[in-house]
């Protein structure tokens, strides 16, 4: 091998291992985006997906959110509620009453989750992952 063909040699397997390290960043990069809903049109990455509204002891549509999406919990009762997963512990989100808040991260896996307060039993809402 020649002096030229080796110094070719080793700019060929630099710039491999450049375009290797910048296709794994961006494809991390990239599957991250999708989880964000663009419907809502937040802005930003920590907005929330969602938001479900609890009012007069019912809660408000949650309708359907990413896998990993952010959901806030706005609590319009004078009692405080929460927001528990039916079955094992998906999520489970405290929510003080008099407009208090709460957010919790939707399960990473799609699905059906039924949920319920777990101070008031007859509370029921279910949160769909898409
Ligand atoms: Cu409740």
């Amino acid at each position: 091998m020649t002096a030229i063909q080796a110094r070719a040699a080793t700019l060929l397997i630099a710039a491999l291992l450049l375009a290797g390290c910048a296709a794994g960043g961006g494809s991390s990069g990239a599957t991250t985006s999708p989880g964000k809903a663009p419907a809502t049109g937040a802005a930003s990455a920590v907005a929330a997906a969602a938001t479900i509204t609890i009012k007069d002891f019912e809660y408000g549509a949650t309708g359907t959110v990413p896998p990993g999406a952010v959901v806030m919990v706005t609590n319009m009762d004078s009692a405080a509620h929460t927001v528990t997963a039916d079955q094992g512990s998906a999520f489970d989100a405290k929510v003080a009453g008099s407009g208090g808040t709460a957010t919790f991260t939707a399960p990473s896996t799609p699905g059906t989750y039924p949920y319920h307060c777990t101070y008031h039993p007859n509370m029921h809402g279910t949160l769909t992952v898409k």
